[in-house]
């Protein structure tokens, strides 16, 4: 039962309260994640927020999808925030004036007169607008809300599987940690050792103005996020030219791009579309099946990022699986179709030592409970994020763990509220971390609310 914790009282307070950060973030086309630290539209957060906002108005939740994609670039590309362009420069960084996309990436027709980043985060955009959808059916038809966002959603799948499988074997690949949206993960270690950082006076972080800096990523994790960045965009942000020397399979990102072809196959399905509904299903199913051919450890119970970069083990797929525990090898969870031995074990790593769900913490850590980067404030170095725990919800129910499922959204919306819908928690005691008042954090509560 949702709000088990929480009481008629409590689940009111949190509706007005996730309403009230909601409408306070939406800048007329779209919400920004939190009004201080990242002032602009971010990818992934916008397909997050429309999937609460379509509790309070399916309209505005349409919008917030559509506002993205009228940014995708002619490649297909979804950029990972577009930004806004009353926003002051140096309110973030890296903003417009570095990533320059309007000029330096007209080759892979990046749009002219928005300004965007060059690289993206996970395609959680066709699940939500099949979810927002739902949410209001007469409404969405009337508008053609499907209509218009189906293209534009085939484009960005294409773009993936096209420009994106670097080592042709089926999966898609992240070539910047940002594009995981799990930026300073301990997965990203390994491979980040090889990028030569930009020098520290080359750039000024804004972040820390908002964050404390033993929340946040260390100034050499930037120095080598602005390398990579400024890499791609000076090869005109074209992946046949750019030298990608970070270049990773990650678990969570292919598992979101397949729950997000299985939506656009009932997107299509519901307009008519028969051919591009199988066409779809058929992709989806072929990444799940890629997933567990390149990137399950039997021996970790869970799946591994694959880092393309580094020397591969003999006989095996190109480049090596790393034992690294990161939640995003428990997010495949959310792919229908995997195989019942490997969701048992899933399921027993989510709930042991490593991820201690029922036991240990409030919400489940982005990583390792006992592993040697484990730190509970740092970001995605062992904090509980909002948008995975919401994932691993819908895992777990999707699976029939109900009862298990039913725990975690009572602690997920108890934890939101009495948090101030804050950014992330400290994983063990539940105590708010990072900002407040953050954009998915108040749209996903509101979403289990139901
Ligand atoms: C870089 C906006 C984004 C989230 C990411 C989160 C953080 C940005 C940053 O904020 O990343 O994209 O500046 O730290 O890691 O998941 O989308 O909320």
């Amino acid at each position: 039962p949702a709000g088990r914790t929480l009481g008629t009282a409590g689940r009111a307070r949190l509706r007005r309260e996730a309403r009230r950060v909601l409408f306070g973030n939406w800048t007329g086309n779209s919400t920004v994640p939190s009004l201080g630290l990242y002032p602009h539209q971010w990818s992934w957060d916008s397909a997050f927020v429309a999937i609460g906002l379509r509790h309070l108005s399916p309209a505005r939740a349409q919008r917030e999808l559509e506002t993205l994609l009228s940014a995708q670039w002619d490649d297909g590309r979804v950029p990972h925030i577009v930004f806004n362009p009353r926003v002051p420069l140096d309110a973030y960084f890296p903003g417009p004036d570095f990533w320059r996309t309007s000029t330096a990436g007209a080759g892979a027709g990046a749009p002219r007169t928005t300004e965007t980043s060059g690289i993206v985060q996970p395609p959680v955009h066709a699940l939500a607008a099949w979810l927002v959808h739902e949410s209001d059916p007469a409404a969405s038809r009337r508008r053609g809300f499907l209509a218009r966002v189906a293209p534009r959603l085939a484009a960005w799948h294409r773009y993936l599987a096209a420009h994106r499988d670097l080592d042709g074997g089926g999966l898609a690949s992240i070539v910047h940690p940002w594009e995981s949206g799990m930026d300073n993960s301990p997965c990203w270690d390994g491979p980040l050792a090889r990028v030569t950082p930009a020098p520290p006076d080359s750039f000024q972080r804004a972040d820390l103005t908002h964050g404390a800096a033993a929340d946040r990523p260390t100034d050499l994790d930037y120095g080598r996020y602005v390398r990579l960045s400024a890499d791609y965009r000076d090869h005109g942000y074209r992946d046949a030219d750019a030298p990608h020397s970070f270049a990773v399979e990650d678990p969570s990102f292919n598992a979101l791009f397949a729950a997000s072809g299985y939506a656009l196959a009932g997107i299509c399905r519901e307009l008519g579309d028969e051919a591009g509904a199988r066409e779809h299903s058929d992709h989806a199913a072929a990444l799940t099946e890629a997933l567990v051919r390149r990137l399950w450890s039997a021996e970790a119970g869970q799946f591994l990022c694959r880092d393309l970069r580094a020397a591969p083990e003999s006989g095996r797929a190109g480049g090596r699986l790393m034992d690294v525990r990161s939640v995003a090898g428990l997010l495949p969870l959310i792919a229908p179709g995997l195989p019942g031995e490997i969701t048992g074990a899933l399921l027993r790593t989510v709930t042991g030592e490593h991820f201690g769900l029922g036991t240990e913490v409030r919400l489940v850590p982005s990583y390792d409970l006992e592993g040697p980067a484990f730190d509970p404030y740092r970001y995605w170095r062992g904090p509980a994020w909002f948008n995975v725990n919401w994932l691993l919800e819908r895992g777990l129910r999707s699976c029939g763990e109900t009862e298990r499922a039913d725990g975690l959204r009572a602690d997920v919306l108890d934890a939101a509220v009495t948090s101030g819908f804050a950014e992330y928690l400290d994983p063990y005691s539940g105590a708010g971390r990072g900002t407040r008042d953050f954009s998915w954090t108040a749209a996903l509560a509101l979403d289990l609310l139901g």
